[in-house]
């Protein structure tokens, strides 16, 4: 048995040391090349950053620290916690001193509420979500502590205060801005014999006599907890935490790149799509109406949301899962059979379109539907469900990253005169 912090002061003197000797040994090697087309191409594909608590190859899919995802989806959020911090699964007894270690913290101060409640009664709930959290900056020990003239090496250490404080309160942030939001009376406290994931779903409110609900937030929070470093959030969050802005600031960054509809809002739309066809056909729509429907849409101009992607080449394996839990749990459910059919008709669409390398559904295709499901059926809102996951892997990476020292992110980038000069020989004026 361990605390995170025993842990962490174990293995990251340990780390340090082997990515020195690596650096040393290999720093002038070539990692990846990069052509115009990636520069001027959003960086797909270009090698150029390390993360350490996950990886996502495009023929694979999510493998956080050596496991597939697949073979984590019994595990709970806590255990994935360590899990991407450490590199090993937590024993019983470590498992229990961080989940009483997150209620300590757990309480949410008076003023996150009022400033909740002073926003206009329209507010995206994802805008919700990142004010509470840029308002409890004030309380970063990091902050603080830098201010304090904090050496390098306690960076880490009061990054994970930061971690702990704001992941041990966001369920009741998220939980609480859901009942305000969406007029559900008022907030329900915290159980204290729940885990973090059953303890979301019971603030949230929503009846759940066979705890189905609960089993299904447990999951969603394990599947949508990291994803590398190069995606917009997490990509976003490390740059800003690179300044040594504190996790309030980098983690709120990030989330905010969560909010836009290639990213992360991609859930409620799709969810969206799916009940639209629904109306359209009264019920489940036949495998021709649903290929008309797409076909409309991307004539329209519009992107089919729940699929495709900018590094998979497969059908996402956190997809493959949600659909497992619907087989199991709620196979007649009209919305998650209409969910199933987009599977099947829409990928073969897509694949007429030269341009789109990825076809196949991503995270995003699946989890709405069962969330509706459940009840959970204001859309706007699932955006902040999968922030409150997605905080797990940011705040890792960034104790990981204060940990083992790197410097603030600073990548180089050109004018279209340069790159013409430097590839075509031709001065054009920048
Ligand atoms: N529907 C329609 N067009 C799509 C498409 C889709 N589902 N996926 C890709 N395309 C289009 C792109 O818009 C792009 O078109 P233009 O060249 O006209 O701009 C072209 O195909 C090439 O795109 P790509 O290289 O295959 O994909 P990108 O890496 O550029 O983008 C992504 C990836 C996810 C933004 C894109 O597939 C998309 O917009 N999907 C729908 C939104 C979505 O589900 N997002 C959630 C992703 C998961 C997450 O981050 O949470």
């Amino acid at each position: 048995m361990a605390t995170l912090q025993e842990k962490l002061g174990e293995l990251l003197p340990v780390w340090r040391n082997e990515v020195r000797d690596f650096i040393k040994e290999h720093g002038e090697d070539v990692v990846s090349k990069v052509t115009l087309s990636q520069v001027y191409g959003g960086m797909r594909g270009v090698r150029a950053l390390v993360c350490d608590t996950s990886n996502v190859e495009p023929d694979t899919g999510l493998v956080i620290r050596g496991i597939h995802v697949k073979n984590l989806t019994d595990r709970l959020p806590e255990e994935i916690l360590w899990l991407l911090l450490t590199g090993s699964i937590p024993d019983e007894r470590s498992l229990q001193a961080l989940q009483t270690d997150l209620r300590r913290r757990a309480p949410v101060p008076d003023y996150v509420w009022n400033v909740l409640a002073a926003m206009p009664k329209d507010a995206h709930p994802m805008s919700m979500l990142n004010t509470a959290i840029l308002c409890m900056e004030r309380e970063s020990v990091f902050h603080q502590h830098y201010d304090e003239g904090m050496t390098k090496e306690h960076y880490w250490a009061e990054t994970l205060d930061d971690a702990l404080n704001i992941i041990a309160r966001l369920p009741a942030i998220a939980a609480g801005i859901y009942r305000l939001r969406f007029n559900k009376g008022p907030r329900i406290p915290s159980d204290p014999h729940l885990d973090w994931g059953a303890d979301y779903a019971h603030m949230l409110g929503l009846p759940d006599p066979t705890e189905d609900f609960a089993r299904l937030m447990r999951l969603y929070l394990v599947l949508h907890s990291d994803h590398e470093s190069g995606n917009v959030s997490a990509g976003a969050a490390a740059t800003v935490n690179s300044a040594l802005s504190d996790l309030y600031y980098a983690l709120s960054a990030g989330l905010n790149g969560l909010a836009g509809p290639l990213h992360g809002l991609a859930n409620q739309e799709c969810l969206k799509w799916v009940l639209d066809t629904r109306k359209k056909f009264g019920g489940v729509p036949t495998d021709e109406q649903l290929e008309k429907y797409a076909r409309d849409t991307l004539q329209s101009g519009r992107v089919i949301p729940g699929y495709g992607h900018a590094v998979l080449r497969i059908t996402d394996p956190r997809f493959d899962a949600f659909v497992d839990f619907g087989k199991k749990y709620c196979p007649d459910d009209e919305i998650f059979q209409i969910v199933v059919k987009v599977f099947d008709v829409v990928p073969n669409v897509l694949k007429e379109m030269k341009k789109i390398k990825d076809p196949w559904p991503n995270v995003d295709a699946g989890s709405g539907a069962l969330l509706y499901k459940y009840g959970l059926t204001e859309f706007p809102y699932y955006t902040v469900l999968f922030s409150v996951s997605r905080a797990l892997g940011i705040c890792a990476q960034a104790v990981i990253a204060r940990g083992m020292g790197y410097p603030i992110v600073r990548p180089k980038s050109s004018t279209t005169g340069w790159l013409r000069k430097a590839l075509q020989g031709t001065p054009v004026l920048a």
